[in-house]
């Protein structure tokens, strides 16, 4: 009994000792990010997002998606993601424009103003 409750207790110190996740630890805003296109490659490519509230799709959000490279001196690639129906949101322009490791940071404005964002790392290969 004695050490159930220690592990317990260690289990809390150490989620108490993690740095606060971004955004997306809100439980009841979560935001999925896709790549529809597996392997990234160097060229276009469509960002799916999906952000919800209390586990249903939100339509009539601001959605916009920065890709930044993990090595310094890269302009990073922003686009605007659109509502393609449902509640799902889909880039129009994104570019990944160099192979390397990306990650794509989402900012989501939900329609009742709070913002949100989540982020995923992305390995993108050559042509
Ligand atoms: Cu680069």
């Amino acid at each position: 009994m004695m050490r159930a409750l220690l592990v317990v207790a260690l289990a809390l110190a150490l989620v108490a000792c993690d740095p606060p996740a971004e955004g997306d630890a809100d439980p009841r805003r979560p935001i999925s990010v896709a790549l529809l296109e597996r392997p990234a490659r160097v060229g276009p490519a469509v960002v799916e997002v999906r952000p919800q509230l209390d586990g249903a799709a939100v339509a009539g959000a601001t959605v916009q998606v920065v890709g930044d490279m993990t090595h310094a001196g890269m302009v990073p690639v922003v686009a605007d993601a659109t509502d393609v129906g449902g509640g799902t949101y889909r880039t129009n322009d994104f570019l990944f424009d160099m192979a390397g490791d990306w990650v794509l940071s989402v900012d989501v404005t939900y329609p009742d103003g709070t913002t949100r964002s989540a982020s995923l790392a992305v390995s993108v290969e050559g042509r």
